[in-house]
C-alpha cells in the first residue's frame, strides 16, 4: 500500500470511529429490537447477560428517602410533587443517626448499595455538608454509596466524590420527544448536563427512566437510544415501570402491557451489555412471573426493602424467596468493618 492510501485510510477509518462514538444506537436499530418476536429477543438478550455477567448475580440495593415531599417540580408521575395532592407530606431531612441506622439495617439484611433520594429540585448548598457526612459515613461501613438528590452543578459533584459517593442517580426518564409531556419544570438538556458534571467528577452514573407512562413503542426505544449513545454509557440503569398514585397527573393510564415492559429490560442489557440493569419501581405490581421473565431478558439488580421512595415495595422476605425459587444467587454479602459505625 502506498503512504497516501495509508494516510486516506486512516483518515476514513478515524471518520467512522467517530460516527459509531457519536451515535452507536440509532433509534431505528433500538425499535428493530423491540420489534423482534419475543423469543429471538429474550434469547439475544440472554446471550449478552451471559457473555458479561457469567456469575448471574443479583445486585441488592436499598432504598431510603432522606428528604420527603414538598417538591417544587412539576414530574408528572411523582407523589412528591407539592403541587399535586397525593396525601405524601413534605418532610424535613432526615438526621445522620437516622441514615446511618437505616444502612446498617440495610447491610445486615445483604444489600450492597445503599442510596439516598431527596425530593429536590437541586440541593441547596446549605444541605451539602449534611448529604456528605452521610456519604463519608455509609461508605465506611462498606456498603456501596448512591445518591438521587436532583440537578447538579459541577462543584456539588466534585463535592458528593470527595465524600466518598460511588454513583449518582439522575434519570432522563423518557425519549426527548415525550418529555414535555410529563415535565415542564426542567429541561432534558439539564439532564444531560447533571449527568456530565457527574461523570466530570469521576463519580459512576445511574441513569434510567420511567416506562408506561402512555409513551409510544418508538417513545421507549428512544429513551433507551439516549441511554445507550452516552458516551460512556451509565453503569447502572434503572427500568422503572411507573407507579400509578392518585392525585398525580399520570393516574389512571392504561397499564403497559406486562411484556411490553420485558421487553424493555431486553432490549437494555442489549444495547449496554456491561451495565447493570435494575428492575426498579413497580415490581410490587407485577407479580412473580412478570419479574422473572425480567431476570430472563438480564435484569440483574433491584431494589430490595419495603418501601421505594414514598410507595410499596414487595418485602424483603418475599424477594428472598422468590430469588431462591429462580435459583439467583445475590452479589457477595457486604462484611461489617470493625470500627465503622455499628
Ligand atoms: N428529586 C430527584 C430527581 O427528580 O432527580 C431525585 C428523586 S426522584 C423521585 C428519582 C426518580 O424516581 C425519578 O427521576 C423517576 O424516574 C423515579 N420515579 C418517581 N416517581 C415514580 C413513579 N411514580 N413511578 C416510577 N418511577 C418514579
Ligand atoms: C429510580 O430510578 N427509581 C427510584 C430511585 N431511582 C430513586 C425511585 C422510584 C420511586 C417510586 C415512587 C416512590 O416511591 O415515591
Ligand atoms: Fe421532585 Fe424528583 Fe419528584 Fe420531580 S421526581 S417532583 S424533582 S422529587
Amino acid at each position: 500500500m502506498q503512504a497516501n492510501d495509508t494516510q486516506q485510510h486512516a483518515v476514513q477509518f478515524q471518520a467512522s470511529v467517530k460516527k459509531i462514538e457519536a451515535e452507536t444506537w440509532p433509534v431505528d436499530d433500538v425499535l428493530a429490537l423491540f420489534d423482534l418476536p419475543f423469543n429471538d429477543l429474550m434469547f439475544k438478550a440472554q446471550t449478552a447477560h451471559r457473555a458479561n455477567f457469567p456469575d448471574g448475580d443479583v445486585e441488592l440495593a436499598t432504598l431510603l428517602s432522606i428528604k420527603t415531599g414538598g417538591c417544587e417540580e412539576d414530574c408528572g408521575y411523582c407523589p412528591q410533587a407539592a403541587r399535586y395532592d397525593t396525601g405524601v407530606e413534605a418532610k424535613k431531612m432526615l438526621d445522620v443517626r437516622e441514615v446511618l441506622d437505616a444502612a446498617k439495617a440495610a447491610r445486615e439484611n445483604g444489600a450492597t448499595r445503599f442510596c439516598m433520594g431527596a425530593a429536590w429540585r437541586s440541593p441547596k448548598d446549605r444541605d451539602m455538608e449534611k448529604v456528605e457526612t452521610m456519604v463519608r459515613e455509609v461508605k465506611a461501613m462498606g456498603l456501596e454509596t448512591c445518591a438521587t438528590l436532583g440537578m447538579l452543578k459541577e462543584e456539588q459533584a466534585q463535592r458528593l466524590a470527595a465524600a466518598g459517593l460511588d454513583y449518582y442517580n439522575h434519570n432522563l426518564d423518557t425519549a426527548p420527544e415525550f418529555y414535555s409531556n410529563v415535565i415542564s419544570t426542567r429541561e432534558y438538556q439539564d439532564r444531560l448536563d447533571t449527568l456530565g458534571h457527574v461523570r466530570t467528577a469521576g463519580l459512576k452514573v445511574c441513569c434510567g427512566g420511567i416506562v408506561g407512562m402512555g409513551e409510544s413503542r418508538r417513545q421507549r426505544a428512544g429513551l433507551i437510544a439516549q441511554l445507550a449513545n452516552l458516551n460512556p454509557y451509565p453503569e447502572s440503569v434503572p427500568v422503572n415501570h411507573l407507579v400509578q398514585v392518585e392525585g398525580t397527573p399520570l393516574h389512571g393510564l392504561d397499564p403497559l402491557d406486562p411484556l411490553e415492559f420485558v421487553r424493555t429490560i431486553a432490549v437494555a442489557r442489549i444495547t449496554m451489555p456491561k451495565a447493570r440493569v435494575r428492575l426498579s419501581a413497580g415490581r410490587r405490581q407485577m407479580g412473580e412471573a412478570v419479574q422473572a421473565m425480567c431476570f430472563l431478558a438480564g435484569a440483574n439488580s433491584i431494589f430490595y426493602g419495603d418501601k421505594l421512595l414514598t410507595t410499596e415495595n414487595p418485602e424483603a422476605a418475599d424477594d428472598r424467596v422468590l430469588l431462591d425459587k429462580l435459583g439467583l444467587k445475590t452479589r457477595g454479602k457486604v462484611e461489617a468493618k470493625a470500627g465503622s459505625c455499628s
